[in-house]
Parts: structure tokens; C-alpha cells; sequence
């Protein structure tokens, strides 16, 4: 990890002498420690859905009554596992409706573009609940690349709704309606932004209405969730040619000139044209040598 190579560094400097600060080398050292900040947020969201459940007649989380489940035991409390930026995390995802059965609504990938409304609260110091910011009339369409981490993955375990549009405004039915539950690690971080403090675990009540499935940013004909070479899952790491736009939002991924959209062959498909017989498992679209 680059943090521990820059520790090396400085400790190998220390041993010959010079001075190792917070701005060596222009760098500034980041020693927040990850770690035990998502050690922190998970115990207090567990005690936190130990101490409360979810009330379905007015679609609320409330703190615990006798007689009512604690959302920790509700078998529609989901745990995901989720590492970023090699840090382990735990989100907590209540699925109060997945979303419609049909097929073509199925769950969006972690850079597809939703339909949502939302509300969002922060946990005080005391795990308290502060409202910060919603959207809960009009839904919006936003892509799942850029948002917090805590909805790119959340949001994956919900399905949209059936449009049920006749000629008047645009309705859905049956979409997928949850509640989130964040880390800070997973949400805005160290920092906090603009009406959430710094390390702030984050509650959402989310609805999905509608999903574009295979959502292709720079439309090259492969979808974006595609367009991650090192398949680690995530595309926002993967710069074929290093120009520094990301595949899945770099017409032209080898930059030979040709754009991928064009470098698909007779049936469009980039993903499939392997030209090469020196590289034959590169797709012409990723190989620069062929144009
Ligand atoms: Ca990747
Ligand atoms: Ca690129
Ligand atoms: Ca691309
Ligand atoms: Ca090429």
C-alpha cells in the first residue's frame, strides 16, 4: 500500500538523518487510520440495530419496542462485505421491498445509472439520528460510479419497478425500497462534507424505480461494468492507455486512433475481436497494434 511505502521511506530517511514530516517530498502522510475508524462505525451501527427495528406501517426505523423484532435479528437485514481502498468494511442493507420480479429490472451493477429517491441522516456522537439531505418528491437519475461507495454497492441488492406510464406522467410500481446503513468509511470519509460532520455513519431510506441496465458512459458499445480489464470489479481503476480517463469513459481505450465503438467488427461487439496472433486473448479494442 502506498501509505506504508511512504512510512518505509521516511523511516529509512530518519535512519541517515534528515527530518520526516507531514509534507516530505510534497506528500502529504496520511496517518488517519482507516482501519480502526471502520472498526468504530460497525460497532456502533450494531448497537444501533440492536436498539431499534423497522416499523413497516409507517415505513420507519424506530428506536425498540417490546414485541418488535431488532432489525439485527429481521431477516431482511442484509450484511455485505465491501473492501475499498484495502480497507475491510461491513454495510448493513435492509431490504424492505427488492423491487419488481421481472427480469429486465434486475439489479444494477456498481456504475449503472437509478432512478432513487432518498432520504439521508447522519449518526451524531451519541448515534443519534440528524437529517442532512433528501429526495423524496421528484426521483433522480444519477450513475452509481458517483456517489458514495456505501450506494454503489448498496443499491446492487435492489431491483427497479415496473413502469406503468399511459400516456400521463411517468409512474413506477414495485420498486426496490430499503434502508441503507453506512460506515463513514464508505460514505464522505474523514473529512465530512458540506452538513456531516467528519467519520459520519450514514442511515438512507432508499427507493429504486428504474434502472439502465448495461449502462455505457461513453457509449463504445461495451458496457461500462464491462470495461474493467484487471476484473477486480471496479472500472473506475482501469486506464488502458493511460491518458487518464478511465475505460468506461475513454472512446477510443487504446487510443490507436480508432475509436472502440469501431473496432467491433461486423456484429459491433468490441468485447469479441481478437486480431492478434501475436496477442490473441487482447481484444483489438485494448491492443493498440491493431487499428
Ligand atoms: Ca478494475
Ligand atoms: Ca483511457
Ligand atoms: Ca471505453
Ligand atoms: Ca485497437
Amino acid at each position: 500500500m502506498f501509505n506504508r511505502k511512504l512510512l518505509f521511506l521516511c523511516l529509512s530517511i530518519l535512519f541517515i538523518g534528515y527530518a520526516c514530516d507531514d509534507d516530505t517530498f510534497g506528500v502529504p502522510v496520511d496517518d488517519f487510520d482507516y482501519e480502526g475508524q471502520a472498526l468504530i462505525d460497525n460497532d456502533s451501527i450494531l448497537v444501533f440495530l440492536e436498539n431499534h427495528y423497522y416499523n413497516d406501517a409507517i415505513d420507519s426505523v424506530q428506536p425498540l419496542v417490546t414485541g418488535a423484532t431488532a432489525l439485527i435479528n429481521d431477516s431482511r437485514l442484509l450484511t455485505q462485505d465491501v473492501t475499498d481502498f484495502d480497507v475491510d468494511y461491513k454495510l448493513y442493507v435492509f431490504v424492505k421491498n427488492e423491487g419488481s420480479p421481472m427480469p429486465e429490472k434486475g439489479y444494477p451493477t456498481e456504475v449503472d445509472s437509478v432512478l432513487v429517491k432518498y432520504k439521508g441522516q447522519y449518526f451524531n456522537s451519541t448515534v443519534e439520528l440528524i437529517d442532512f439531505d433528501e429526495r423524496t418528491v421528484n426521483p433522480l437519475w444519477l450513475t452509481l460510479n458517483s456517489v458514495i461507495r456505501g450506494w454503489s454497492h448498496g443499491f446492487t441488492n435492489f431491483k427497479g419497478g415496473e413502469n406503468i406510464t399511459n400516456n400521463g406522467p411517468i409512474t413506477y410500481v414495485n420498486g426496490g425500497k430499503g434502508v441503507l446503513f453506512i460506515p463513514s468509511g464508505l460514505a464522505y470519509g474523514k473529512f465530512g462534507t458540506a452538513g456531516i460532520p467528519p467519520s459520519s455513519s450514514l442511515l438512507f431510506y432508499i427507493e429504486l424505480y428504474d434502472v439502465v441496465e448495461n449502462t455505457d458512459h461513453d457509449l463504445d458499445s461495451v458496457p461500462s461494468i464491462l470495461e474493467d480489464p484487471d476484473g477486480d470489479g471496479d472500472p473506475r481503476n482501469d486506464d488502458t492507455d493511460g491518458d487518464g480517463f478511465p475505460n468506461f469513459l475513454d472512446p477510443d481505450d487504446d487510443n490507436d486512433g480508432i475509436a472502440t465503438k469501431d473496432e467491433g467488427g461486423a456484429d459491433g461487439d468490441p468485447t469479441n475481436d481478437f486480431n492478434d496472433p501475436n496477442n490473441p486473448t487482447l481484444p483489438d479494442y485494448l491492443n493498440p497494434d491493431i487499428n
